[in-house]
This record gives C-alpha cells, sequence and structure tokens, in this order.
C-alpha cells in the first residue's frame, strides 16, 4: 500500500480541489506515525464555495425534487458501495486514526453503510400529516428539507458519525457542507466519491477539510447554513450553540462528551458478563468513545471480587499493531490525545486512586500512540478521573452499598449521555433506569445498539438525538398551509 495514493484534496461542487489559499497539513498515522498524505487545510473561502455549491444545488432542486423512490434508490446504491470498497474503508480509517482494522471493517463500515440504508428506505415511507381542524379548511402539515446542513465530526468513529447526520440530513432532501476532524479527514472524502458515483448530484454533499477554528467556525458561523449538526467535545459543542446564535440563529444540535456510570448489584444475574462486559466496553476503540462506561460502581459487597476477575482479562487487551486482524485494542488518535490520557492517569495517582492495571505509554519503540489498558479502584466523586471524560482506556472503579445512593452519585455529573444498571431484580432494575438522568440505560448488558433507537443526552452532553426516526426532526421544517373550503355540501 503506498501511502501517497490517498487525494487529500477538498470535495466541492462535485469536484476534488485544493484550497483556495494551496494551503495544506500532514495527516499523520498514529499506527507508526508515518505521513499518510497531505490534505486540504480549508478555510472560509473554501467553506464559502461549499456553501454556495451546497445552496445553488438546493434552490434548483437538483436533489430535493427527485421523486421519493429515486433517491431512496441513490442512498441504497450509496450504502452499497461503502459495501463494494469496505477493506479499502477499513484500511483508511485504521491508517487515519488507529482502530483496530478488524473492528473498521465489521463495526465502522457495515453500521455506517447500514445508516446510509436504513434513512434511504425510510425515504418513500414517511407520510405528512392532516390536521383534525373544523370542516370549513384543510390543514396540511408537511416535513420540508432545510436547505444547507452544516456537519463538524470528530476522529472516533469518522464514517459513523458522519453517517448518523449525513443520512438524515441527505435523505430528508437537504445539501450538506461536512467538515471531518483534522485528525480523520480521509474517510469523510472517500464517502463523498462514493456518493457522487452513487448518483448523489454534485453540489448536493460537499466536504471541507481543515482545522476546527479554520474550517468548522466559518461553517457554524455561516449566515447562508440552516443547521448545523456538531459531535465533539462539551467545549466546543458550547461554542456552536453560540456561533448558531451570534449567525442567523440556524438549527444546532450537539452530541457531546459522556461520563457514563455502569452500576453494578451484587445480585446482578452473571457476575462474569458483567465483569467482562465492563471491561471490554471501557476499553473497545481504546477507550475512545462518548458512550464508554467510564464509571463503574460496584456494591461494595463484591468489590474484590469483580475487580479479581476485571484484572485477568486485561492482558486480552494488550495494545498491538491496529493492523494486524487479531489485534483488538490499538493506538490512541495522536500525540496529544495520548499526552492528554496520560496526563489524567498521573492525575488520578496524584489524588490518590489505586493504580491497578496499566498506566503508562505502550510500544512506545514503534512510533505510533499507544496507552495500556488501565484500571483505577478506591476512586471517588470528586476526583478529576471520576468527573471529566477522559477519552482513553481508562476505566475508573468506584463502590457503593445501596440503590439510593449509587443513583445519587451515578447522577452528580455533568454529563447524562448512557449508563447501565445490572440486577436480577425487575423491580430495582426498572426503578434506577427510571431515575438515571441519562439519554439511554442499558440492563444487564452494555452493546445492545441499533439505527431504530435514539442515541443522545441529557445535560451537557448535547441537544438532540441521532439515530431512528426522531432524527429526521434535526433536517425539517414543519409547515402548515391553510386551505379555505367553502363546499356546496
Ligand atoms: O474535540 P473537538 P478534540 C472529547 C474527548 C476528547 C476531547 C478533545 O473528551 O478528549 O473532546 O477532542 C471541530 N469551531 N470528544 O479536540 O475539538 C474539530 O475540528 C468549529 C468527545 O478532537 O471538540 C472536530 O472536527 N469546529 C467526542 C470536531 O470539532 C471546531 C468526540 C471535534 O473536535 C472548533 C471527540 C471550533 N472552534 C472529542 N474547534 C464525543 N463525545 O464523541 C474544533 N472543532
Amino acid at each position: 500500500m503506498t501511502t501517497t495514493s490517498y487525494d487529500g484534496r477538498a470535495l466541492i461542487n462535485g469536484k476534488r480541489v485544493a484550497a483556495a489559499d494551496g494551503q495544506t497539513f500532514e495527516c499523520i498515522s498514529p499506527v507508526d506515525g508515518r505521513v499518510l498524505t497531505q490534505v486540504a487545510r480549508c478555510s472560509q473561502v473554501d467553506v464559502d464555495a461549499a456553501v454556495a455549491a451546497g445552496r445553488v444545488a438546493f434552490e434548483d432542486r437538483r436533489w430535493c425534487a427527485m421523486a421519493p423512490a429515486a433517491r431512496k434508490r441513490v442512498m441504497i446504491k450509496f450504502a452499497d458501495q461503502l459495501l463494494a470498497h469496505a477493506d479499502e474503508l477499513a484500511l483508511m480509517e485504521t491508517l487515519d486514526m488507529g482502530k483496530p482494522i478488524k473492528y473498521a471493517r465489521s463495526v465502522d463500515v457495515n453500521s455506517a453503510a447500514n445508516c446510509l440504508r436504513w434513512y434511504g428506505e425510510a425515504i418513500d415511507k414517511i407520510y405528512d400529516e392532516i390536521a383534525p381542524t373544523a370542516s370549513t379548511a384543510l390543514a396540511l402539515i408537511q416535513r420540508e428539507p432545510m436547505g444547507v446542513v452544516g456537519v463538524i465530526v470528530p476522529w472516533n468513529y469518522p464514517m459513523i458519525m458522519a453517517a448518523w447526520k449525513i443520512a438524515p440530513a441527505l435523505a430528508a432532501g437537504n445539501s450538506v457542507v461536512l467538515k471531518p476532524s483534522e485528525k480523520s479527514p480521509l474517510t469523510a472524502l472517500r464517502l463523498a466519491e462514493l456518493a457522487l458515483e452513487a448518483g448523489i448530484p454534485p453540489g448536493v454533499f460537499n466536504v471541507v477539510p481543515g482545522y476546527g477554528p479554520e474550517a468548522g467556525s466559518p461553517l457554524a458561523l455561516h449566515m447562508d447554513v440552516d443547521c448545523i449538526a456538531f459531535t465533539g467535545s462539551t467545549r466546543v459543542g458550547k461554542q456552536i450553540h453560540v456561533m448558531a446564535g451570534q449567525s442567523n440563529l440556524k438549527r444546532a444540535w450537539t452530541e457531546l462528551g459522556g461520563k457514563s456510570p455502569n452500576i453494578v448489584f451484587a445480585d446482578c444475574p452473571d457476575l462474569d458478563k458483567a465483569v467482562a462486559a465492563s471491561v471490554g466496553s471501557i476499553f473497545f476503540n481504546q477507550g475512545e468513545s462518548c458512550n464508554a462506561p467510564s464509571r463503574l460502581y460496584v456494591e461494595a459487597s463484591i468489590r474484590d471480587q469483580f475487580l479479581e476477575k476485571a484484572l485477568a482479562l486485561v492482558p486480552g487487551y494488550a495494545p498491538a499493531n491496529p493492523l494486524d486482524p487479531a489485534t483488538v485494542m490499538g493506538a490512541i488518535v495522536d500525540q496529544t490525545q495520548m499526552n492528554s490520557v496520560l496526563r489524567y492517569i498521573d492525575l488520578g495517582q496524584k489524588e490518590g486512586a489505586a493504580l491497578l492495571a496499566g498506566g503508562a505509554q505502550a510500544l512506545s519503540e514503534t512510533g505510533g500512540c499507544y496507552v495500556q489498558p488501565t484500571i483505577f479502584a478506591g476512586v471517588t466523586g470528586d476526583m478529576t478521573i471520576a468527573r471529566e471524560e477522559i477519552f482513553g482506556p481508562v476505566l475508573s472503579v468506584l463502590s457503593f452499598t445501596d440503590a439510593a445512593e449509587v443513583v445519587r452519585l451515578a447522577n452528580q455529573s455533568v454529563y447524562g449521555l448512557q449508563a447501565a444498571v445490572w440486577t436480577r431484580d425487575l423491580n430495582k432494575a426498572h426503578g434506577v433506569a427510571r431515575a438515571l438522568r441519562a439519554g439511554t440505560v442499558h440492563v444487564n448488558q452494555y452493546d445492545e445498539d441499533d439505527i431504530t433507537v435514539p442515541f443522545g443526552g441529557y445535560k451537557q452532553s448535547g441537544v438532540g438525538r441521532d439515530k431512528s426516526l426522531h432524527a429526521f426532526d434535526k433536517y425539517t421544517e414543519t409547515k402548515t398551509t391553510w386551505i379555505r373550503i367553502d363546499s356546496p355540501l
């Protein structure tokens, strides 16, 4: 594989183009530190061009006026294109952001394709409404596409995060301008090419790679962008809402950070399963998941037993070359993120938590960015590692003695993305699930997932929901049309 084969140019109005000022930045692989390619460093002028292309495509209705059944076929072809290029996309994702190739292929490509297909399938199955008004009038309630949708995504699941937003936005008939993370821009650019090949008309789906302040802010501040959909840190998410308000009051949707509590009661149905799921879910994707169960609350009476079983599993997550199909823990996305994770580990030790496993950089001789799977016990709610999103393979274990106490502790967070409860007591499961302030609560598992269910958070985990039919509401306006009926009958 020659890495120079990757084209890092932007995709605007159906064409690959360099940034207007010719600027580029290096796309560096965290697998081994090699430079993969040069990527267009887009800024205001490129964003303006992409938004203008999206606007023209929307105004001349080349996409939104296509018959729903025809748009459906194109979206399904787009999904098929991803699967036809699955190996290429998986390799690109792994080289670009470090996740194990086996998950890039089996999870990321498949779930991005499934998302595109699912929203495509929905296009000709959604009906609008007629309101139950008096018989002297007819009130039509219709969903209309918004216009140009700006999308800003992070680097942890580059294709999936993009698909969760572009699929419903395109299915609803909008034009899209996508800004991928500067840490993982390659697959987004390739997706836009595959969309063109599938028949999405030029100008409908544009991609402007670049840095947040240079390419992301102009999109969020743009006066001709009707909606901005963002996944990333809570810090930047707050700025997105400010920028929406400062400019044209564009609709703003944010999917932000998490510090999800995972509560294991002594009466959990199967301790081994609870341990395996708890450990597996925090270490999956190197811990770089917004919904990672990073706060583990174990009932005090089973704490020692739980920890012993958990520690026995840690060697199975030793970081290794992500290009090896057997690898389950790959590289952290870049040096900056790795240093941030190592700083949290250091803070955990300084603040008095007990380091039971890991705690250091791994494979440092490869030139890549790897962190050992790390477990802290004796963590208390006031410690930084119990409060802040680390976004790395670091598990903080806390303990509790009763349900009321653990619900109070679990809810003591600025975040509210996901949570889990493990118990065989149905009343306790439902009671705790109801009391937890989180967008999703798992009971006796942590891995159920489906495109049919909404995904998003309470509190500072963001505004709005991705996935499911609910996501259409984010990318459509609701129009009422009153028609007077002077019936002679
Ligand atoms: O995120 P940023 P970073 C959290 C996680 C991680 C931390 C930092 O805790 O450790 O954030 O990661 C774009 N205007 N999450 O720095 O900066 C940026 O270019 C407009 C959680 O990578 O939020 C990228 O495309 N856009 C999370 C996207 O925002 C801006 C996923 C996310 O980058 C911008 C990622 C600006 N001023 C990080 N500044 C999750 N919950 O899934 C940056 N961006």
